[in-house]
C-alpha cells in the first residue's frame, strides 16, 4: 500500500475530532495574523496519545510523557520571536503555568495568606505569592501576558493518536501561506500501535463471562479476549484480555511530502532507552524521512543531553547540560550521559577506548534556567533558530 493510501484508509476509518472545525478556524487566524507580520512561526507537539480500547473508552494504553520538553521549547521559541501552536495532549504541560502544576512544584506552596485586612473586618487576609517566589513568578508571569496579549501562542489540545494526526494534517495545511517561516517541531510521544476501528469493542469489554443473552458484541472476536484456556492452570473465572494492535501508518512521509509548506524545516524526536540503539535508530529515520532533523535522546538523559542528527555536517552533534548545572530528577539516570555517544564511537572504532564524553565545549553559557538548573531546551532551541535561519537564507537565495 502507497503512503498515500495508507493516509486515506486510515483518516476515512477514523471520524474526525469534534473540535477540529473549531480548532481549524483558530488557526487559520492565528497563521494568517503572523502571515502579516512576515513572522516565523513553530509547531509545536507535545505530550503522549493514548490508545483507546473500547469505542466508548473506559480504558487505554498511554504513555509517560507529561509534556515537559514541548512546553518548555515552547517558552524557548516564544522568548525567540516566534509564534508557537502548541498542539498538546489535554492536562499535559502548559508553556508558563508548568513552573507551578508540577505534582512536586504545587502552586498553593508558593502561596501565603498576608495579614487579615482590618478596614473590612473580616478576619480575612489577601492571598499573595511567597517571598522567595516574587522575582521568579513575576518574570514568568509577564512572559506568559506577553504571550497572551500579543497572540503569540495557540493552544490546541488533543487526547488519542488519531485527533493527534487529524490535528497535526489540518494544521500543517494550514500553515501553508507560511512558506519557509514555518518550523515544525515534532516533540509528542506518539503511539506507533493502535486498535483499527472495525476492530475495536463499542462497549467496556468485560473482565468475566456475560450470560449471552446480554451479549451482542460483534467488534471483538471471541479470539481476541480469551480465558487462558493453553495454560496449565484452571482457568479462573476472570479473562485474560489479549491486545491485537495494528502499526500507526507513518505519517512523517505525507507531512514532508505534502501537507507542510514548501521550504519549512521539519524536526523530529526520537527516543530510545537502549544508549547502543539511538544513534542509528534517529540516522535511519532520518534517511526514511528525509527530513531536515531528528533530535535523538534517550529515556535516563533526556534532561541533561539530546543528539542532532542531520543530513549534513557535523551529521551528529551532542548537545549537553554542563555538570554543574544539572537540574535532578528522580526518573533520569546522570551516570548514562554520554553512554550513547561512547557506544556510537566504539561501533565506529572497536580498537579505540570509549572517551569521556561528559563535558564536551558548549556553545552558549546555558544561562537561561530555572530554580532546578539549566534547561537543555534553553540550548536546543537558539541552535534550532540558527539552522532555520540557514534555511530561510538558503531558500531565498534560490
Ligand atoms: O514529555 P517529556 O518531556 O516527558 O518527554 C519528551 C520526549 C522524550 C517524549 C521527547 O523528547 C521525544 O523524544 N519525543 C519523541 C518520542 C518518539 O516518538 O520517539
Amino acid at each position: 500500500m502507497s503512503h498515500s493510501d495508507s493516509e486515506s484508509a486510515y483518516f476515512n476509518n477514523y471520524p474526525p475530532p469534534k473540535a477540529l472545525p473549531k480548532h481549524e478556524s483558530l488557526a487559520k487566524s492565528f497563521i494568517e495574523y503572523h502571515v502579516e507580520a512576515d513572522r516565523r512561526l513553530v509547531l509545536v507537539t507535545s505530550g503522549g496519545t493514548t490508545v483507546p480500547l473500547e469505542n466508548q473508552t473506559v480504558r487505554f494504553i498511554d504513555n509517560f510523557s507529561a509534556g515537559t520538553r514541548g512546553a518548555t521549547s515552547a517558552e524557548y521559541f516564544l522568548e525567540q520571536g516566534y509564534a508557537v501552536i502548541f498542539l498538546h495532549r489535554q492536562f499535559s504541560l502548559l508553556p508558563y503555568s508548568r513552573h507551578y502544576s508540577h505534582s512536586t512544584n504545587c502552586f498553593l506552596d508558593f502561596m501565603d495568606e498576608g495579614p487579615p485586612n482590618d478596614s473590612n473586618n473580616s478576619g480575612h487576609g489577601p492571598i499573595v505569592v511567597r517571598n522567595e517566589y516574587q522575582t521568579e513568578m513575576r518574570d514568568v508571569l509577564r512572559k506568559y501576558k506577553y504571550a497572551k496579549q500579543n497572540n503569540r501562542l495557540l493552544l490546541i489540545p488533543y487526547t488519542t493518536v488519531s485527533e493527534y494526526l487529524f490535528e497535526l494534517r489540518m494544521l500543517a495545511k494550514c500553515m501553508k501561506p507560511l512558506g519557509p517561516n514555518a518550523l515544525f517541531y515534532l516533540a509528542a510521544a506518539v503511539s506507533d500501535f493502535f486498535i483499527p476501528r472495525d476492530r475495536m469493542a463499542e462497549h467496556k469489554i468485560q473482565s468475566s463471562e456475560i450470560p449471552p443473552e446480554f451479549s451482542n458484541e460483534e467488534a471483538v472476536g471471541s479470539d481476541d479476549i480469551y480465558t487462558g484456556g493453553f495454560e496449565r492452570k484452571q482457568p479462573t473465572s476472570s479473562k485474560k484480555l489479549v491486545i491485537n494492535l495494528d502499526p500507526v501508518p507513518k505519517f512523517l512521509h505525507q507531512l514532508v511530502d505534502g501537507w507542510s509548506p514548501e521550504g519549512s524545516m521539519i524536526v523530529s524526536f526520537k527516543l530510545e532507552t537502549d544508549p547502543n540503539l539511538l544513534v542509528y535508530k534517529a540516522q535511519t529515520a532520518l534517511q526514511r524521512y528525509a527530513h531536515h532533523l531528528v533530535v535523538g535522546n534517550l529515556l535516563s538523559t533526556r534532561k541533561w543531553e539530546v543528539v542532532f542528527v542531520t543530513p549534513e555536517a557535523p551529521y551528529e552533534r551532542w548537545i549537553r547540560v554542563p555538570k554543574s548545572r544539572r537540574s535532578k530528577s528522580i526518573s533520569g539516570d546522570e551516570d548514562q550521559v554520554g553512554l550513547a555517544e561512547a557506544a556510537k564511537r566504539q561501533s565506529e572504532h572497536p580498537a579505540v577506548a570509549a572517551t569521556d564524553a561528559e563535558e564536551p565545549p558548549q556553545d552558549g553559557d546555558g544561562h537561561f534556567g530555572s530554580r532546578e538548573g539549566t534547561e537543555i531546551e534553553s540550548l536546543i532551541i537558539p541552535e534550532l533558530v540558527k539552522l532555520h535561519s540557514k534555511m530561510i537564507d538558503k531558500f531565498h537565495q534560490q
